[in-house]
């Protein structure tokens, strides 16, 4: 069986972190592994509190696992500090780890910040280099481009400026841009654009990042290529959107 790794924040709600991604690898058919990264305490309102996970442990969990079990893909979520990134950057270039999908996580979609300063500028120096695919929304990739995105002509624009920084493929979603019924994520790996369109849905929902990420994550491990990855990621995205879950009194949750 092809195995995932995630390694990321925990959500109590399911709805996004690690809990999300075993999720979305499961119903890929692949074998979800965790190696959390922080804690959280949050609902669907509000991330109350974090607690941050010493980085000599998040080594000790990677180097207990990865002595055992090779993944197919590994995936990273809500990292926190400047010292977890730093080490994993060490733990992923010592065990040759393949088809490492990043997901910049800053802030969570209730408005909290998931990182201490400095997070940004190591994760874009250390690991971007090291990574198949990243898959910032605009305010990740403005806030790591150094430049405003309105428009789809600034996501390409971004795009290129971040390509520099190592990762073979860029994945800027563009769900949150304003106006429209559509959406677009922009696909970029050095040659070509690709926008993968689709259509908006209404509504505040918890996780769409993670969801889109973990499935991408999942689908290389299946062996499939980037572009085909995004694609079906996406259209499985539409989908969890459609059924989403009104369980809490705030966010709504994916149904993944
Ligand atoms: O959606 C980003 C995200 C990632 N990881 C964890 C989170 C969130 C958002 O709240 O809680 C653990």
């Amino acid at each position: 069986m092809k195995t995932a790794l995630t390694i990321a924040g925990s959500d109590p709600t399911g709805g996004a972190g690690l809990q999300a991604d075993i999720k979305v690898f499961n119903h890929f058919g692949v074998y979800g592994l965790s190696v959390v990264a922080a804690l959280t305490a949050q609902n669907t309102t509000t991330v109350s509190s974090i607690l941050k996970i010493e980085a000599e442990f998040i080594e000790k969990q990677l180097d207990t696992l990865l002595n055992d079990i090779r993944p197919d893909a590994v995936k990273t979520g809500m990292l926190y500090s400047v010292d977890t990134i730093k080490t994993l950057s060490k733990i992923i270039k010592g065990y040759d780890l393949r088809n490492l999908v990043i997901d910049p996580v800053t802030i969570s979609s209730t408005g909290t910040s998931l990182m201490e300063q400095g997070v940004l500028d190591v994760l874009r120096d250390e690991l971007f280099p090291l990574s198949k695919v990243i898959t910032p929304n605009i305010y990740e990739a403005s806030a790591l481009s150094g430049m405003n995105i309105e428009n789809e002509d600034d996501m390409e624009k971004a795009a290129r400026k971040l390509k520099i920084f190592g990762p073979d493929t860029v994945i800027i979603t563009g769900g949150h841009l304003e106006g429209g019924k559509e959406t677009v994520e922009m696909v970029y790996d050095g040659q070509t654009f690709h926008r993968i369109r689709g259509r908006k849905t209404k509504g505040e929902y918890h996780g769409t990042g993670c969801a889109f990420s973990a499935a991408i994550t999942a689908l290389l491990a299946k062996g499939m290529s980037v572009i085909e990855a995004a694609r079906k990621a996406k259209e499985f995205i539409e989908f969890a959107i459609k059924d989403a879950q009104g369980i809490g009194k705030g966010m709504r949750l994916l149904n993944v």
